[in-house]
């Protein structure tokens, strides 16, 4: 069965709430206080089978001025609008404000009725439709039927019911492949049953028994049974008011205003970017920052307005803007908002969701702007092809594009394979399905080259540089993953080498730019110097040559493999020391110990050399310190005793 859903609009006491009684024989003022006051309060809600089978949703909202804030939430689901006009008062202020937030939530369609007929006569009627065409001039509702009813009297109800069912038919029928979004406008305990939550579903569908989350709240639970229009159901579709009886949810953690998802698909956000209608009829131009109340869905918040691209919006004026929420709203790019002003309460304006989770964006840049437009005014593909290029070399995951564009995940999906195979991507993370745009990966290998380049300019005599030294020259967000797979990209196509856990350029080598022969007179000195070899510093002094220089071709020898580097930052020639090693090795098979006065003797070096000396060969693990002696740690050491 098709479902439709009609929302009613208008002026207070305009006889909203008697003519949907009269369509459907229910009344949908069920408060004390609606009854004893006349008037609409709460939102309300029904629905009829219309002549051709089609089920007629309605959702009747109060038009009283404090109320507006019901009205707006109620619109949000809405297929058309009827705005009804009493034609005994004509057009008023809610008439205006009503057809003026339809109008900014996108409301496309609707009927113009005319209620109370039976209380004018056909002269003063005629006045009154001139005055209504007058006021829907250039909106949505230009061209729509005008009807003359009475709820007393039933005078044109067979002809609005006809009307309805003309328009109903029209409507297309909403996809229910999308995420499922339900946003919450009631919220009570049913006996026996537990927490109940109502809304029109806007997109996907709902089953029993599946998991749900309630945002932003947090709170998740699963579907114990589902209506629709007070029917027990298997599964709610996109379009259809449904009332879902949550398992595991307290009804004090939840309340209107927020949505119900499916876990692990929306998150919550304080940043929007968005466009900005700033109504011709708003009493002054609106300044940059200004706090204003902004309405979502269900939810009503407050949202500080930061003009891009200007200091002030005239009104009548549209612009990009960036919302900063006071509280965290559940929302997706193509969700239309209505802001009010917050002291004043009245409609300003509305607009359009371009980005649901932006960046904070500097004002007056070209980038952001173009961007926007790109968004506004793109397909739902050219905008998920525009985030994944603006992710930059962060790259971009699955659940996150989810949030940022309006196509279903299957969608998503299948754009995001696609693009991989033809290479348009990369993939960094196969299972939160993370890519890169190749644009992106291609400045992140520039940047690998050129800084390994720049090392090099500035370290001459470095063999090359640390894998993790090279990631902070990187950009912070980048995957560490990615990062592992560009250098074995580089390396295997021999743009990089990797030597000892060094990264160099192929044609980096320290020989090539040692104009002054340091390498070799190091070398030499170290051979000539013995087991008492000069510190680097001490060389640098000799031969005034900068100190961080030598140090460096110290580190390239013993990189090389010519210098032995032990505690303390002393380099001896490996020829010296092996020598050593040999005279130690063979005193000690000998002697089966040796003393620090005797292995001093061997050296034939000071304190200074043989005790840093004969600790590193007990750190190399050729020797064992037992007590004041040293023994051989290769040696089977119980044998002899
Ligand atoms: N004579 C006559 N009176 C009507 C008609 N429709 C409504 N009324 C009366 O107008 C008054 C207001 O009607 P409601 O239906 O409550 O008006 P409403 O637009 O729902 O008002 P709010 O919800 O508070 O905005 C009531 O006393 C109705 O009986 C009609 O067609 N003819
Ligand atoms: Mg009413």
């Amino acid at each position: 069965m098709k479902h439709v859903v009609m929302g009613t609009a208008g002026h207070i006491d305009h006889g909203k709430t008697a003519l949907v009684k009269a369509l459907t024989g229910i009344d949908t003022d069920r408060l004390k206080e609606e009854k004893d006051r006349g008037i609409t309060i709460e939102l309300g809600f029904t629905y009829f089978d219309l002549p051709s089978g089609i089920r007629l949703g309605i959702i009747d909202v109060p038009g009283h001025e404090r109320f507006v804030k019901h009205m707006v939430a109620g619109v949000w689901g809405i297929d058309f609008v009827g705005l009804i006009i009493a034609a005994d008062e004509g057009v008023m202020p809610q008439t205006r404000e009503h057809l003026d937030i339809c109008r900014l939530l996108n409301v496309k369609r609707g009927l113009i009725l005319l209620t109370k007929i039976d209380l004018v006569d056909t002269e003063l009627l005629e006045l009154v439709q001139e005055e209504v065409k007058e006021t829907v001039r250039g909106t949505f509702l230009e061209h729509a039927p005008i009807l003359g009813v009475s709820s007393v009297t039933g005078q044109g109800l067979p002809q609005l019911i006809e009307a309805l069912d003309t328009l109903s038919r029209e409507i297309e029928e909403r996809s229910s492949d999308g995420l499922p979004r339900l946003p919450i406008d009631r919220v009570f305990v049913m006996k026996g049953f537990g927490t109940v939550v109502t809304g029109t579903l806007i997109s996907g569908s709902l089953s029993l028994g599946e998991p749900i989350q309630i945002l932003p709240s947090g709170v998740e639970g699963k579907i114990r049974s589902l209506q629709v229009y007070n029917q027990p159901v298997e599964k709610a579709f996109a379009g259809q008011r449904t009332a879902v009886n949550l398992q595991g949810v307290e009804i004090s953690a939840i309340e209107r205003g927020e949505v119900l998802v499916r876990p692990q698909t929306l998150t919550p956000t304080r940043l929007i970017d968005a466009s900005l209608d700033y109504l011709p009829g708003a009493p002054r131009p609106l300044k940059h920052r200004t706090i204003q109340r902004f309405h979502v869905g269900t939810t009503l918040t407050t949202a500080s307005i930061f003009l891009l691209d200007r200091d002030e919006l005239l009104p009548g004026e549209e612009a990009f803007v960036q919302l900063r929420t006071d509280a965290p709203v559940v929302t997706l790019p193509e969700d239309r908002f209505v802001i009010r002003g917050s002291s004043a309460i009245q409609t300003l304006g509305g607009g359009r969701v371009l980005d649901s989770h932006p960046l904070k964006h500097k004002r007056y840049s070209a980038s952001v702007i173009l961007d926007l437009k790109v968004l506004q005014s793109g397909t739902a593909e050219q905008a998920l092809r525009q985030h994944i290029l603006r992710s930059g070399t962060g790259g971009v995951e699955f659940l996150d594009l989810m949030n940022r564009v309006t196509l279903s995940p299957k969608t998503i999906e299948g754009i995001l394979k696609n693009m991989i195979k033809k290479g348009e991507v990369r993939l960094i993370d196969p299972e939160k399905l993370k890519v890169i745009d190749v644009r992106q990966y291609g400045q992140l290998r520039e940047t690998v080259l050129r800084q390994l380049k720049e090392f090099h300019q500035r370290y001459p005599m470095k063999s090359g540089l640390a894998k993790e030294e090279l990631r902070t020259k990187l950009p912070p967000d980048l995957d560490v993953r990615l990062f592992q797979s560009l250098l074995q990209e580089l390396i295997q196509a021999n743009d990089v080498v990797l030597e000892r856990d060094k990264l160099r350029s192929p044609d980096h080598r320290i020989s090539t730019v040692d104009e002054k022969g340091l390498v070799k007179r190091l070398e030499e000195a170290f051979q000539k110097a013995g087991l008492q070899p000069p510190s680097p510093k001490e060389l640098a002094e000799q031969w005034t040559e900068p100190d961080e220089e030598i140090q460096a071709v110290a580190e390239h020898l013993v990189h090389e493999g010519v210098l032995v580097k032990i505690r303390g930052g002393m380099y001896f020639h490996r020829d010296h020391f092996e020598s050593l090693k040999r005279r130690l090795v063979d005193y000690l098979g000998l002697h089966k110990e040796i003393t620090a006065a005797q292995f001093k003797e061997i050296t034939g070096a000071s304190r200074k050399y043989t005790i840093p000396l004969i600790e590193y060969f007990d750190q190399i693990k050729v020797t064992l310190r037992l007590g004041e002696k040293r023994v051989l740690r290769t040696a089977p050491q119980s044998s002899g005793k």
